[in-house]
């Protein structure tokens, strides 16, 4: 994701059953990028992000200067020479890359972002098509757009994806998308048809929920509250072992 991390306009939104999550509305992420950083930078409390580097958005001006001329042609060509040049290491040392899926999964402030649909998966793993050039698979990020089927995504290429985030989130008619719990009917990602998917596929590499809600009071990086995260690491194993019990696996 060039500069920007995951972006989002309100950092505690009401969910509607008393907790709060990170939010996303459309109509904010316009032409003043400086504003939208600053919110961030704000609210974190003196708590660090990992993207959100406060010495590196102080330089907000360069890097959009920087990338002024990286088409998004010449972002996909520099991501090429990336990998293509350190592929020999990561097989040497056994190590895979995952990228994550750009968080929104659209081009924001005319920065182009790559990772943002199964085309653009299908893109990436053919270009550089080596089995450590892998993917950190965001339901979350990819599921900001309605139109992506991410279970069908994880189907069509599971056994390239090295990290599994499985988080949900709820889409607004206007574009807008909120955060949500893992329960499935609190959001429109389709968790349950996710963990399906990757059952299907004997997936056997990491998985984490991602995300989480405001639970409790509790004083947390916003997104990554304990309480709420651990909830739904119990959700996608009770998932998993529902999964396992009607395949007569156990
Ligand atoms: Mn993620």
């Amino acid at each position: 994701m060039p500069i920007f991390d995951w972006t989002r306009t309100d950092l505690f939104h009401p969910v509607g059953d008393g907790s709060t999550a990170l939010f996303y509305e459309k109509a904010c992420i316009q032409q003043d990028y400086k504003e939208m950083a600053n919110y961030i930078l704000e609210n974190l409390h003196g708590l660090t992000f990992p993207g959100w580097e406060p010495e590196r958005m102080a330089k907000l001006d360069e890097l959009f200067e920087a990338y002024a001329p990286v088409t998004k042609e010449k972002l996909w060509d520099n991501l090429k020479y990336f990998l293509e040049a350190i592929m020999p290491t990561c097989e040497e040392t056994g190590i895979k890359m995952a990228i994550h899926m750009d968080d929104p999964p659209w081009d924001i402030f005319g920065l182009p972002r790559l990772l943002v649909d199964k085309a653009s998966i299908e893109r990436f793993l053919k270009m550089v098509d080596h089995p450590n050039n892998c993917l950190c698979l965001c339901s979350g990020s990819l599921g900001a757009n309605p139109e992506n089927d991410v279970a069908d995504i994880v189907r069509s290429c599971c056994d390239r994806i090295a990290f599994a985030h499985i988080r949900n989130v709820k889409n607004f008619p206007n574009g807008d998308f909120s955060e949500a719990s893992h329960r499935d009917c609190d959001g429109d990602t389709g968790i349950v048809e996710i963990m399906k998917a990757y059952h299907d596929c004997g997936f056997t590499g990491y998985i984490r929920p991602d995300h989480g809600r405001h639970l409790w009071g509790e004083q947390c990086r916003p997104g990554y509250g304990l309480y709420d995260r651990a909830l739904g690491i119990m959700y996608l194993l009770g998932c998993w072992d529902m999964l396992d019990r009607t395949e007569g696996k156990v």
